[in-house]
């Protein structure tokens, strides 16, 4: 079922304006001095692919894996990727995280879908270090559940130094029992969201991780599923959180789990640990107040400790310093509510303020910007800014227990976030929305443009 939902609040843009947006974006991505332009290529096409050893399973993904190549680069540096479409319908890649200019974040609003057998190039400055990934912004309930996504490392002078790193895509997979991947569903579904019962790292059902003891080891992970939310633990032992979102944070801080909702990251650090330990990696239980519960940890990999090695990590007390956008008082500037409604289309309707593919107010260019994001549903819904961060200022009335940057957050059910975020000079058309892919897709997003 290919869902192409009718979005009678998209850009108004014309096909001439968008093509000047384009071309003036693709002009200013110029490297710092001394970097370089990464150019890659990113096939996106079907394959086989075994999410389970031994189950072929159609897959649709970039250059031949899921997830795609994991893509590396230094702050300063141009990324341009030559996208080649190969499947049967059109896409478009979104940049998840990244302050780029708006005419290459990668949605229908600011570009024509690229159709199968077209090319399209995304060229732009890496501005900030961190953990970011990039996926189909098309079709989503399809072709991001068939594997079109991967992950993007952006890194930076001076960085703490670890003994390794490990990049970690998570996501879940529903396949038939002929092994295909099974196609978007109704009701349960819409509501809930897709979460599929086979679980994968880096594409890969329930992996083993092999560790050398007495290492500490720096994880970069992005959650990819539709709409699982991971409460990560590692055998239940303390880690390090040392990033976000956005990166770095300003210290690092010791939990022994870490709630990722959908498209959210987290960077930490991990272990040591002894020789002959076996770890799970798992999803503790977490309600989100979906129809199917998990009452039960679920494992995505595990942790195989091996031998002694010499360890050369060094975890410094502070990371970076993050000046706060807000300090006293504040008068929030706008409400983002995230309600739903019964309808026969989806079954569940998930809209922002009572509209489907909300059409929002502009912001100003150097306007500070403080959102109450107001959840009036029963489900928990992680909300995406695309192209800036934002900080969190309160969760149902609190303060969050550290300060970061982010751009997709968890808004709890019947709860609110408080966020703040200053739009730097990028004008055009920009959009937030639900990261569950199909409470996206049923019309819990807002469009809005950036003005100067
Ligand atoms: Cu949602």
């Amino acid at each position: 079922m290919t869902e192409r939902h009718h979005d009678p609040h998209a850009a108004s843009a014309t096909g001439m304006e968008r093509a000047a947006a384009y071309a003036e974006a693709y002009a200013a991505a110029q490297p710092d001095p001394g970097h370089r332009v990464v150019t890659v290529e990113l096939e996106a096409r079907e394959f086989d692919w075994e999410f389970v050893p031994g189950v072929v399973t159609r897959a649709w993904g970039f250059n031949g894996t899921v997830p795609g190549p994991t893509l590396e680069a230094t702050v300063g540096d141009v990324l341009e990727i030559r996208l080649a479409n190969r499947l049967p319908e059109p896409t478009v890649v979104h940049w998840h995280g990244l302050r780029i200019p708006a005419a290459m974040d990668g949605t229908e609003t600011v570009q024509r879908p690229v159709g199968p057998g077209e090319t399209f190039t995304y060229r732009f400055r890496l501005p900030d270090a961190g953990t970011f990934w990039y996926h189909s912004h098309f079709n989503e309930t399809v072709q991001l559940e068939r594997g079109l996504y991967g992950a993007l490392v952006v890194r930076a002078p001076g960085e703490p130094v670890f003994d390794a790193e490990r990049t970690l895509v998570l996501d879940d997979v529903e396949l038939e029992k002929n092994g295909q991947v099974k196609p978007p569903g109704w009701w349960v579904e819409s509501h809930d969201g897709r979460e599929g019962s086979t679980r994968l790292v880096n594409g890969k059902q329930e992996p083993t991780i092999r560790m050398a003891a007495g290492q500490i080891e720096r994880w970069r992970i992005v959650n990819a599923a539709s709409a699982r939310y991971v409460l990560f633990s590692v055998g239940g032992r303390p880690f390090r959180i040392l990033g976000t979102d956005g990166g770095l944070i300003s210290a690092p801080v010791t939990v022994t789990e870490i709630l990722l909702p959908a498209a959210d990251r987290a960077e930490i650090a991990v272990g040591p640990f002894a020789e002959g330990e076996t770890l799970r990696i798992e999803s503790l239980p977490f309600d989100r107040g979906s129809f199917r519960a998990h009452r039960k940890p679920e494992r995505f990999a595990t942790v195989e400790v091996g031998a002694a090695a010499p360890s050369r990590a060094r975890l410094p007390e502070r990371l970076r310093e993050i000046e706060p956008l807000v300090t006293g008082p504040v008068t929030p500037n706008r409400e983002v509510r995230l309600g739903f409604g019964l309808g026969l289309k989806h079954g569940v309707e998930f809209n922002i303020n009572r509209e489907q593919h909300h059409r929002a107010e502009p912001v100003r260019v150097g306007e500070l910007q403080v959102w109450d994001v107001l959840n009036r549903s029963p489900v928990h819904h992680p909300f995406h800014l695309h192209g800036f961060f934002f900080q969190v200022l309160e969760v149902n009335g609190r303060p969050p227990a550290y300060l970061s940057w982010e751009d997709t957050v968890n808004v709890p059910a019947f709860g609110s976030v408080r966020i703040a975020w200053l739009p730097d000079d990028r004008p055009g058309e920009w959009m937030y929305h639900c990261h569950i892919l199909e409470h996206h897709a049923a019309g819990m997003m807002a469009h809005f443009e950036v003005v100067r």
